[in-house]
């Protein structure tokens, strides 16, 4: 394997890797921002979008006039801004998302959540959108015995057949590329 064939085969990974870990940055009401002025429909812009954990969410606002505060279902369901979970008030606020579920969000200034200015983040569970896709029986050899001597019913790696990386990506993620990687490289050393 020459160093170029190296090289191609690593930016391909490479490639797959970030595309594992690839998340999204979603600026609430898009150009509008955070705000009550042009009647923007928060529930609406949320609607067609597909929240991950992992995803960032910026809200852009003029601090002088408005603020974020995080607050439980049903606080945000009354606009009661008394005991927030969280309150964000630099006027570029970007909030990363940890975990799955709803996520609400309003302004605490007197009247603004009462005027709409109020958005759910629903954040749908990775493993409920990973479930439909067909697992592959696992190898009956564990990964680090396979990693320093192939076993003989499982194959080698190839760098002509993307095949066993997408496998692996499905069942471990990057860190089954990472392995990849590894196995791959140490083979042809
Ligand atoms: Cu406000």
């Amino acid at each position: 394997m020459t160093l170029v064939q190296r090289a191609v085969v690593l930016v391909m990974v490479v490639m797959a890797a970030v595309q594992v870990s690839y998340a999204a940055v979603h600026k609430v009401g898009d150009s509008a921002g955070w705000t009550i002025l042009g009647n923007v429909d928060y529930k609406k812009w949320a609607a067609p979008k597909n929240f991950q954990v992992g995803d960032t969410i910026i809200f852009e606002y003029n601090a002088q006039f408005h603020n974020v505060m995080r607050v439980t279902h049903a606080m945000y369901k009354t606009c009661n801004a008394s005991s927030p979970i969280a309150t964000f008030s630099t006027g570029n606020d970007s909030i990363k998302i940890t975990n799955h579920g709803h996520h609400f969000f309003f302004c605490g200034v007197p009247g603004h959540c009462q005027a709409g200015q109020k958005v759910d983040i629903n954040v749908i569970s990775v493993s409920a959108a990973t479930a439909a896709a067909p697992t592959p029986t696992p190898a009956p050899s564990s990964p680090s015995s396979s990693l320093a001597t192939p076993s003989a019913n499982v194959p080698a790696p190839s760098p002509n057949n993307a095949t066993p990386l997408i496998v692996l990506k499905g069942l471990f993620g990057t860190m089954g590329l990472a392995m990849a990687v590894l196995a791959l490289f140490s083979s042809y050393a």
